[in-house]
């Protein structure tokens, strides 16, 4: 085989697509003339000439390897957005029946929120909280029941390997679509008088949706929110807690990894002298792991430590 051939031919794509602005097209097994295991070098090559501006290859249709090649190829190129149908089909999963508007305009409400979220659809999640809410459905209500049921769905979907994280990011984008929706007509309680809780995700963690459900429903009950994102060093936390005088710093930990922050936020905000009481929650966060870290409070989830933190601050 000439050594130089594939570099010519994607020279050739590139400069007849920049050049020209035309099509093409190309028989492509040529290139494995001769050499061993013919599959996986037309394979390759058909995924470098794809890259390189291929529009309608001569090819075996039937062939898997060239199916794979083609399916990676779309997902790697952005021509699969988020990579959704490579996931499935690598998964071996069934495709989806496409009938996910009648789905959702079929379904009662929630039921329909959740599986929006399941399903990322971001365009339409908007509309369906709104009408969730001329329902007369409450916002902590289409939080735990529809919100946060189904990332846990999706959860164990994760787990069991059975969706990848492009899907997880889609569906978690869907969430955060869905609960932007819910702040804007939900706003913050007027006053808030209760006292200030310092929130963040702790540091090496980008989870941030808990915390987010957990922030909102705090400054709905009336607590100043002082929110400091994801990934946030111990430092930081510290330094904002006694900033602004905080009564309860909120942490937030979702991997086995990151929960060890939890320890050293506590200790620090110790050393530090800081007076706000620490309360802590995240999926991967247990009662018995936050007595050991010497947290005040424990939440398994954003309506407990709305009730939790009005008890630490004495304010009902
Ligand atoms: C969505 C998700 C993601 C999204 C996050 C998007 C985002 N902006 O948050 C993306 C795709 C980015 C992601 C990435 C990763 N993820 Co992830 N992810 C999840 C998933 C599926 C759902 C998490 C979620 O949002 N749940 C819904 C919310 C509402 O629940 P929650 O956060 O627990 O919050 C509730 C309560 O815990 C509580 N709460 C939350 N915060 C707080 C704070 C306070 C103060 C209080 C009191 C209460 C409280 O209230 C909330 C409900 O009201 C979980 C699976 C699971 N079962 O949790 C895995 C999971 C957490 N991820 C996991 C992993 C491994 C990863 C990655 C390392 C994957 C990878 N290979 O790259 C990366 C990590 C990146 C990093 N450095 O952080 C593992 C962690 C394993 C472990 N035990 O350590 C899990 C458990 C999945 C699994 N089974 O393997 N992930």
């Amino acid at each position: 085989a000439d050594a130089k051939a594939c570099r010519e031919v994607l020279d050739t794509l590139r400069l007849y697509r920049e050049r020209l602005g035309y099509p093409s097209t190309m028989g492509l097994s040529n290139i494995s003339f001769g050499l061993p295991n013919r599959p996986l070098i037309n394979s390759t090559f058909f995924a470098m000439c794809l890259a390189g501006g291929l529009d309608a290859p001569i090819m075996n249709p039937y062939d898997e390897r060239m199916q794979d090649a083609l399916m990676a190829s779309r997902a790697l190129l952005g021509e699969d957005p988020n990579g959704i149908e490579f996931s499935k089909v690598a998964a071996n999963l069934a495709a989806p029946k496409k009938a996910a508007v009648a789905k959702t305009t079929d379904l009662p409400i929630l039921e329909a929120i959740k599986q929006a979220v399941i399903d990322g659809e971001k365009d339409e999640i908007a509309g369906l909280v709104t009408r969730a809410l001329a329902e007369g459905h409450e916002g902590n209500e289409i939080t735990e029941k529809a919100l946060t049921a189904a990332m846990n769905d999706i959860g164990v979907d994760f787990g069991a390997g059975k969706i990848f994280l492009p899907q997880v990011l889609l569906s978690a984008e869907t969430m955060r679509a869905a609960f932007d929706k819910l702040k804007e007509l939900i706003p913050a309680a007027a006053t808030a008088d209760k006292g200030t809780v310092v929130i963040a995700t702790v540091k090496g963690d980008v989870h941030d949706l808990g915390k987010n459900i957990t922030g909102a429903l705090l400054a709905n009950s009336g607590f100043k929110l002082v929110d400091l994102g994801k990934d946030v060093p111990a430092e930081d936390i510290v330094r904002a807690a006694i900033e602004h005088d905080a009564d309860i710093v909120g942490l937030c930990a979702l991997m086995t990894t990151t929960m060890v922050q939890i320890d050293k936020v506590i200790q620090q905000l110790h050393d530090a002298g800081a007076r706000a009481k620490v309360m802590v929650g995240g999926a991967a966060v247990t009662q018995d792991y936050a007595d050991a870290a010497g947290a005040d409070a424990y939440a398994s989830d954003g309506v407990k430590a709305v009730k939790l933190a009005k008890a630490i601050v004495g304010k009902e």
